[in-house]
């Protein structure tokens, strides 16, 4: 792994909000990432289905009522009402079809977010190999460069695996859905595949992360522009596609509108993106992710310090936490 940052990555991140690592990861780093992520999202897949098949996990309301709905009003006041739900709740929901008790969009695999990749979250803490490489100091310490914070946290990690023929991903920000809003938000998207302009990579609005608003986002749903409405002015910006190697990371702001295209090839493109925190930061009150007795035991305002929950991954002061994997002391970061 890259164990260094360049001042014009630096410079191009802060002023795009996004930049392209290319060949982060070794091809043997490449094929653990590959494989334990694979593994994983295996793992859990078959025991949400198991959990279905034996009614010992819920679908979420909107899966259960959605059928019966349509069946009484029809299809468009069924529409309507989604989007007026929308309107209402706007930037506080996370993406439809996202189930907190699975950890995952593949309760109702038939929804169209279920198809626009496949979402498992939280997989790190779960398991040990995939820990062993998210709980990594060297990632938090190029984060912290990138972005400028002092200290990083992880937020979440997922598996995001767009299948073939997956939809696209709609235009969104990261931060707004999270349970802290700060301006060093960051997440890290790491291609397990070619990521390509035909199997659905990633594409940003550059400098977007400078006029974003906490207030005013969407749901990764099937409205793939509807981001851009929201910001008219975006529309004027031509908005850049990174195909990547596998290996090769992105990293964006929380506040960069970013999108992916559908995938119109046969085979799948995995990713995996992990979210960071800055150190400090402090509960906005959205629930997000965020477990359920945790979440009820915080009021806005509360720092979200708790190594079990958000472990620190990196800090300024060399006090690193015992979730430091690294076996050598990272070269210092160029910044
Ligand atoms: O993988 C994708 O299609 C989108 C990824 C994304 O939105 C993210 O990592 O924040």
């Amino acid at each position: 792994m890259l164990d260094r940052v360049t001042p014009e990555q630096i410079e191009t991140y802060r002023t795009q909000g996004f930049v392209v690592i290319e060949d982060f990861l070794s091809p043997q780093e490449l094929a653990q990432w590959r494989d334990t992520a694979d593994q994983a999202v295996q793992r859990r897949l078959r025991a949400i289905s198991d959990g279905m098949a034996s009614g010992t996990v819920k679908k979420t309301l909107g899966d259960r009522f959605r059928a019966p709905a349509k069946a009484m009003l029809g299809q468009k006041t069924v529409e309507t009402a989604r989007s007026v739900l929308r309107k209402i709740l706007g930037s506080k929901r996370i993406p439809i079809g996202f189930n907190g008790t699975l950890n995952s969009n593949q309760g109702n695999p038939e929804s169209y977010y279920a198809k626009v990749y496949t979402q498992v979250i939280h997989l790190a803490k779960e398991d040990p190999r995939l820990g062993e490489l998210i709980f990594n100091e060297r990632l938090g310490k190029i984060a912290s460069a990138l972005s400028g914070a002092s200290g990083m946290r992880l937020y979440h990690d997922q598996a995001l695996f767009k299948q073939a023929y997956g939809n696209p991903t709609a235009w969104h920000l990261d931060n707004p859905y999270w349970a802290f809003h700060s301006d060093r938000a960051m997440t890290m998207w790491v291609a397990l595949d070619d990521a390509t302009l035909t199997n659905g990579c990633i594409c940003y609005i550059p400098g977007s992360h400078k006029q974003a608003s906490h207030t005013k986002n969407l749901s990764i749903g099937d409205n793939f522009a509807g981001l851009l409405k929201m910001y008219p002015d975006w529309m004027k910006i031509d908005p850049v596609s990174c195909p990547c190697r596998a290996g090769s990371v992105v990293f964006h702001n929380g506040m960069t509108a970013h999108g992916a295209g559908v995938n119109i090839t046969n085979k799948p493109r995995r990713a995996y993106a992990v979210a960071f925190m800055p150190d400090g930061s402090t509960f906005n009150g959205i629930k997000d992710v965020l477990p359920d007795e945790y979440f009820k035991s915080l009021k806005v305002g509360d720092l979200l310090n708790n190594e079990k929950v958000h472990p620190l991954l990196w800090r300024d002061s060399g006090n690193q936490t015992p979730n430091k994997t690294a076996t050598a002391t990272p070269e210092p970061v160029a910044v």
